[in-house]
């Protein structure tokens, strides 16, 4: 996997809560992970149920297809989140203890309009920025039909999302279309969303969350959106 187009800038990050790491992952490593995540999403057995979660989608317009921890069966994926290059990235960010926390793969099909509103992956008035983030690695590329990844570059930190429309507009949004292997590493209270897949293809995004291992896992299980405040954990 060496990149030599690879550079990670701590303070650049630090300012605007996400950066965009073009070619992360590259020639047979991406073709791997490429295969493998088709696998994965052609299995419903490894999805995360959807019966009873009607009103999470209806309320807060939240509908991809969601696998929680299935890295095992996406052997690229298992062996990237112990790769030394992203353990640097972690260590820089969590100096004294970066704890793997969750992998997530979010899958948007084609033709079903699917999409991700503006959310924080956590409560910014309990736990702040700079203590859990997002590695978001793209394994196909990304369109603005397919759905970009909408970001407020500075809204990180002890700010709430202000309330209004799930997908409405907001100050200072910008967006970016990940191309295959890039990776999009996010400060989790930052202000984020990606739009309806209205195109013809499938749009897929992976996720290797890493916190704060001072933190406890009752601290993160909530996430903020325009409309309401989400306990995944219960
Ligand atoms: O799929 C993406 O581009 C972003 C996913 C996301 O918002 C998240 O995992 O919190």
């Amino acid at each position: 996997m060496d990149n030599t187009r690879w550079l990670f800038d701590k303070s650049r990050f630090q300012a605007q809560g996400f950066i965009h790491l073009p070619s992360f992952v590259h020639g047979a490593d991406l073709e791997s992970l490429q295969a493998e995540v088709l696998a994965l999403i052609s299995s419903k057995a490894l999805m995360v149920p959807r019966e009873g979660s009607e009103h999470f989608f209806k309320k807060y317009q939240s509908t991809s297809y969601c696998y929680v921890d299935r890295h095992e069966h996406v052997p690229t994926l298992a062996a990237l989140i112990n790769h030394p290059r992203l353990r640097h990235i972690v260590r820089e960010l969590l100096p004294e203890e970066g704890l793997f926390h969750a992998s997530l793969v979010q899958y948007h099909k084609a033709g079903e309009g699917q999409a991700i509103p503006w959310h924080q992956d956590i409560d910014p008035e309990v736990v702040g920025a700079g203590q859990m983030f997002n590695f978001l690695l793209y394994p196909f590329d990304t369109s603005l039909e397919s759905g970009a990844l909408f970001v407020v570059p500075g809204s990180h930190g002890n700010k709430r999302l202000p309330a209004g429309e799930p997908h409405g507009d907001l100050p200072g949004q910008m967006h970016l279309c990940p191309r295959a292997g890039d990776m999009v590493i996010t400060d989790c209270t930052l202000f984020h969303k990606v739009n309806h897949n209205t195109s013809g293809r499938d749009r897929m995004s992976i996720n290797m969350r890493f916190r704060n291992g001072a933190l406890d896992r009752k601290q993160t299980s909530v996430g903020i959106y325009r409309n309401g405040r989400v306990n995944y954990g219960g």
